[in-house]
């Protein structure tokens, strides 16, 4: 097996009694008029790709049907038959899929489904007579395909379903995925250069606008697109941005947006919407002659440049009707934006949404701004920019400037998707703006396609982050809440993940970073599942069932994002990666400018290690509310994990533990590095449970994790060296492991401590 139908890959169960159960309650498929709604489509000729093994759905109660059948199929291990039954009599032992108006079986038998959310559903064991059926139930079409994924995944978890009653909403309204086509700054780590951003391979959509205007041949869907809808309806994934947030103006011809809407009627009976990344400028683009606007006319506030946006957005949506919107990345790297018309971020984003809010859409408006230009701390920008603008009285007495359909697109942490950042303070200081929380699914900065990293236990980290609002007592605003709206009275809300598709085989070149694709769904759907859960799940619909090997890929997921940031960022130093790479360490950079270079993150010297953004510092802390601003302002309440976040670390400082700090800082390292040898031994072990390509694949990319984490262990241990000036720490009599720098070889690691072998985190949380 190569991975190429991601989770959705259905294997016979192997216990018999298991098998039997399900074959009594899911024997049969009926989906009542599961084709009668076919308004999906808007280009005629839409096909998949000469020699497929995917098939178009026609809508989203036929997705459902051809998944559970497919499913049950593959499960039970014979053909499970769609049935055509009408009426409101189920036949015994089927999984009947509707809502009350697609399904009079399901209204007959599905009970009230007023409180569930829209794309919420119900799954439910009904006993009738001598019958006994499963129906899964809900108000709207989507809902009934994201039960029957639900229904589906226990089944390859191996639960019973013999007495099911379970109501499941979701708690973030929209979850949606940014995707990063052009990632070729990254070259380096991939063959192709495309350092692990759209997974492996290149990336995973085709778009060629001179194939399609030359023989119209084009647009085709190609399976892996089906495989992905199916694979990220399966998780309740709503939309998706297909092109990168540095956005060329390309994506809205009409060469390309043709194509757009194939893709898009494809992925339509799935639920997912697609939006297009825009470049603010782009009605100064000659692609769009004659009409195009001068330079002058990009005034925000203007007419000219609000009815150009409008003309254009209403151009797409004749194409693609259920368009989401737009993402917008301006006055952040270079991209342009309304401050170079002399207007800020909330004109900016109004100007679009106007332009917008006729046709129903929104802008996620991205606040990854910074300029070390105007800051002494990179961190501080985004919040003294995007702050005032949500403060801001308005002529009718409420608070906050920016539109009804804006939100901004905050990253989780203040900086860029390190593997251990502090909660941006963005979260809980903006009450008055919708805010969507951005996450980086794709490794960018934690190992690529290379690392195993699980990031869920750090998303749920960040999550569930105290804010420490202040008209609330502590616990009661978790960074979660905000994110899902509830903090805010039900507020709309949305979450962001920058995918990490590609055209690999697998679609994500790492197998293991299906999973994080799979815990970013899960998570967005309902931020207070456990990460450790969710790992389970994943093993057992992606890896086997035994129990030995779903307990072992289990341990080593939960473990990795840790140990990652033990051999990366330990102890709160981030960024130290090269330049225009962000794969290897290289903490004695200087490139460019400050901001860009390790160096500006370290600031290592004779005294200690890490930034101070203390008051004494940076005073970057006060940007929390005031609890958190006092815990993070001095060294000895901030927590240890984000030490160098806040805090330049004198080399003796004493460590909770009572060593001192440059002695806690290696052994750091070297437990991060010895988990990646634990992960590469016990995943060797799993052999004789696992299929041979599978275990090859990984086998190799951990042998290249475990080289390249002890690479940037000896980077990093001998440059901070050079300032701390003190041996590499060494505990008398119990060797085994080694630490090398700079070409010697220390021993002395104390490995009689569980604490040194593993981290804490693998264990029990
Ligand atoms: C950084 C990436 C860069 C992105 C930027 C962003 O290196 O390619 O464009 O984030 O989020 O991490 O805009």
């Amino acid at each position: 097996y190569d991975g190429s139908q991601m989770w959705l890959n259905y294997v016979r169960v192997d216990d018999d009694e298991l098998r039997e159960q399900y074959a009594r309650r899911a024997g049969s498929v009926v989906v009542q008029n599961a084709d009668a709604n076919e308004s999906y489509r808007h280009t005629p000729d839409l096909r998949m790709a000469p020699g497929s093994d995917e098939r178009l759905a026609t809508s989203t109660l036929g997705a459902a049907r051809d998944e559970l059948t497919r499913g049950l199929s593959g499960l039970l291990g014979e053909e499970v038959p769609a049935r055509a039954v009408r009426g409101s009599q189920a036949p015994d032992g089927a999984v009947v899929v509707g809502t009350p108006e697609s399904s009079e079986i399901v209204r007959a038998h599905a009970g009230d489904l007023s409180g569930l959310a829209d794309d919420g559903y119900r799954i439910r064991t009904v006993r009738d007579g001598g019958t006994a059926f499963t129906v899964v139930a809900a108000k709207t079409d989507i809902g009934a395909l994201y039960g029957s994924y639900a229904l589906l995944r226990r089944m390859q978890t191996h639960e019973s379903i013999a007495h099911l009653d379970a109501d499941r909403s979701p708690k973030i309204d929209r979850r949606h995925l940014n995707y990063w086509e052009t990632t070729r700054l990254y070259a380096g780590n991939d063959a192709d250069g495309t350092g692990g951003l759209d997974g492996e391979s290149g990336a995973i959509f085709n778009f060629d606008a001179t194939g399609a205007s030359a023989d119209r041949n084009l647009p085709v869907v190609l399976d892996r697109y089906i495989v992905m809808a199916r694979a990220l309806a399966s998780v309740g994934i709503t939309g998706i941005t297909i092109n990168n947030v540095n956005a060329e103006a390309k994506y809205l011809t009409p060469e390309y947006v043709e194509q757009e809407a194939a893709l898009a009627d494809a992925l339509r009976p799935y639920g997912i919407r697609l939006a297009l990344s825009i470049r603010y400028d782009a009605p100064t683009d000659e692609r769009f002659a004659p009409d195009t606007l001068t330079e002058d006319q990009l005034d925000p506030t203007g007419r000219p440049f609000r009815d150009w946006w409008n003309r254009h957005a209403r151009r797409v949506q004749e194409a693609i009707p259920d368009l989401q919107g737009f993402t917008v990345k301006a006055n952040s790297e270079g991209e342009p934006g309304p401050q170079d018309f002399g207007h800020d971020h909330g004109d900016g984003a109004n100007g679009i949404a106007a332009a917008l809010e006729p046709l129903g859409m929104t802008v996620d408006w991205r606040t990854f701004v910074y300029d070390p230009e105007v800051d002494d701390d990179r961190l501080k920008r985004a919040y003294l920019e995007f702050n005032p603008i949500d403060d801001e009285v308005q002529p009718d007495g409420t608070r906050g400037r920016f539109a009804d359909n804006v939100f901004l697109q905050t990253k989780n942490g203040p900086l860029d998707f390190q593997a251990r950042e502090p909660l941006n303070p963005m979260f809980g200081r903006m009450e008055n703006t919708k805010q969507a929380m951005e996450l980086q699914i794709t490794q960018e900065y934690t190992g690529q396609s290379t690392m195993l990293d699980y990031l869920a236990p750090m998303w749920q980290e960040v999550l569930r982050t105290d804010t420490r609002a202040t008209d609330v007592p502590p616990g009661e605003r978790l960074a979660g809440d905000i994110v899902d709206g509830s903090a805010y009275g039900g507020r709309e809300s949305a979450i962001v993940g920058v995918a990490n598709l590609g055209n690999a085989d697998n679609l994500t070149g790492h197998h293991f970073a299906q999973s994080n694709l799979f815990a970013f769904g899960r998570l967005a759907w309902d931020w207070e599942q456990d990460a450790r859960d969710i790992a389970a799940d994943w093993t057992r619909m992606t890896w086997s069932n035994d129990e030995h090997v779903v307990n072992t890929v289990v341990r080593m997921m939960m473990g990795s994002n840790e140990a990652l940031v033990d051999y990366q960022t330990p102890l709160g130093v981030a960024h130290q990666f090269t330049a225009d790479q962000h794969y290897d360490p290289n903490p004695s950079q200087f490139v460019q400018k400050d901001d860009w270079s390790p160096r500006y993150y370290n600031k290592a010297d004779t005294a200690g290690l890490g930034y101070d953004r203390s008051p004494s510092g940076s005073d970057f802390t006060s940007q929390y509310f005031p609890a958190l601003a006092q815990r993070y302002g001095t060294l000895e309440s901030t927590p240890e994990e984000l030490l160098m976040w806040f805090h330049h670390v004198p080399w003796d400082h004493a460590m909770d533990n009572g060593k001192p700090f440059w002695r806690e800082l290696v052994h750091r390292y070297q437990r991060g590095v010895q988990y990646v040898t634990w992960m590469r031994e016990a995943w060797a072990g799993l052999e004789p449970h696992l299929d041979a390509r599978r275990f090859q694949e990984v086998s190799a990319k951990l042998a290249e994790h475990e080289a390249d984490a002890a690479n940037w262990r000896d980077t990093c241990v001998a440059y901070w060296q050079e300032f701390s000036d003190r041996p590499i720490p060494t505990d008398d009599g119990l060797t085994s492991a080694s630490i090398t720098v700079g070409g010697t070889t220390f021993d002395g690691f104390d490995l009689s401590q569980d604490s040194y072998r593993i981290p804490v985190a693998a264990g029990g949380s």
